[in-house]
């Protein structure tokens, strides 16, 4: 038996070897990981501190302009997939510097963006002739198509620079290898709309008589963290506490109830002071922006301890749950509607 066992051995991978030269490969030699049991993707929980981060947002200030970078980004890289520019498989996440009197000028891309923004007020980011200005905890919107440009009017050493999480899907695009982009002609597109009124067309449970949606995405290009903030703190005031996610709501494209983007959700979450969830995990692995508080989020039993903007991501199916040691609120976004689009999204509330 042991002969016949090592002579097939040899001649499978003899077999194997010729086979290279078709450009083909045994299924049966990768089955188990093709079709794992379970999501078995080499991503990894991370934590990027924002002590440890800043100093070179800093840095990277000083070495280039917004101008000359286009986008000056520090890309947050899951640390299992170096060099791939994602955060997760499915998704990028980086950190954008914007300085007094600096612009990154107008581009499309077919990416869809998000922006959540951290640190520093009076930066703009200007979507369909419409300028909005960015304050900490704000959610913005570039959908998949739109000129955008950037800006900091503020007078250098007066005004604040600007630092915000840029949320892409990148890896999706990527994957469908269906990226297209175009440089605009004009540094900063001209200005047609006031500001805010995006808001006031479609941000208040109204819409305008005629109004069809053109696109996937949510026509509000900003989510001011005021009204989110102020959402939160009512519901919870009203005992609606979930014991696996806190209060925790989801975004939405006022015009049709949808999430705000195509490919990214988006949430945000209050945890109260000495609330420790029960373990949940999700196929959607999600980036997480801590916007105010303390705490820590324990992923496959290891411990991340965040403060106000810290960054972490939680990968796809990895138990987890989250610990509040002062009122926190969380922003996060992830993959869900592409994953409920194609019907492979699971999640499971373990009960402990
Ligand atoms: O602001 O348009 O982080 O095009 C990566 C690619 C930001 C942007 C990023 C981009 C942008």
């Amino acid at each position: 038996m042991a002969t016949t066992s090592t002579e097939a051995t040899g001649l499978r991978s003899a077999f194997y070897q010729e086979l290279k030269q078709l450009h083909m490969s045994p299924l049966w030699e990768s089955l188990s990981v093709l079709v794992p049991h379970a999501p078995n993707g080499p991503c990894v929980p991370a934590l990027w501190k924002w002590s440890d981060v800043l100093p070179f947002i800093k840095r990277a200030g000083e070495l280039i302009t917004a101008e000359e970078a286009v986008r000056r980004v520090l890309i947050l890289e899951n640390p299992a997939l170096p060099g791939q520019s994602s955060v997760t498989q499915s998704l990028y996440a980086g950190l954008q510097l914007i300085l007094p009197g600096e612009v990154a000028p107008a581009h499309r891309h077919v990416q869809s963006a998000l922006r959540f923004i951290v640190h520093g007020s009076g930066a703009y980011t200007a979507v369909d002739g419409e300028r909005t200005t960015m304050s900490p905890g704000d959610f913005i919107i570039t959908p998949s198509w739109t000129w955008h440009d950037h800006g900091n009017p503020g007078i250098e050493g007066e005004a604040e620079p600007v630092v915000w999480l840029d949320g892409l899907d990148i890896p999706i695009v990527r994957f469908f290898d269906a990226g297209f982009e175009e440089k605009a002609t004009a540094k900063s597109q001209a200005v047609s709309r006031p500001e805010g009124n995006a808001l006031a067309r479609y941000g208040h449970n109204l819409l305008p008589v005629d109004y069809e949606p053109t696109s996937r995405t949510s026509p509000i290009f900003s989510y001011p963290y005021e009204r989110s903030r102020e959402v939160l703190d009512r519901l919870y005031r009203d005992g609606e506490l979930d014991d696996w996610h806190g209060v925790k709501l989801r975004y939405v494209n006022p015009a049709t109830g949808g999430w705000p983007m195509p490919t990214m959700a988006t949430f945000i979450q209050y945890l109260p002071r000495g609330f420790a969830s029960k373990p949940f995990r999700t196929t959607d692995g999600a980036v997480y922006s801590v916007v105010e508080g303390s705490g820590r989020a324990i992923v496959d039993g290891i411990a991340f301890e965040f403060g106000p903007r810290d960054h972490f991501v939680v990968p796809s199916w990895q138990t987890f749950t989250l610990q509040a040691d002062e009122d926190t609120v969380l922003f996060s976004f992830s993959d869900r509607p592409v994953q409920a689009a194609l019907g492979i999204l699971r999640e499971e509330k373990i009960a402990v």
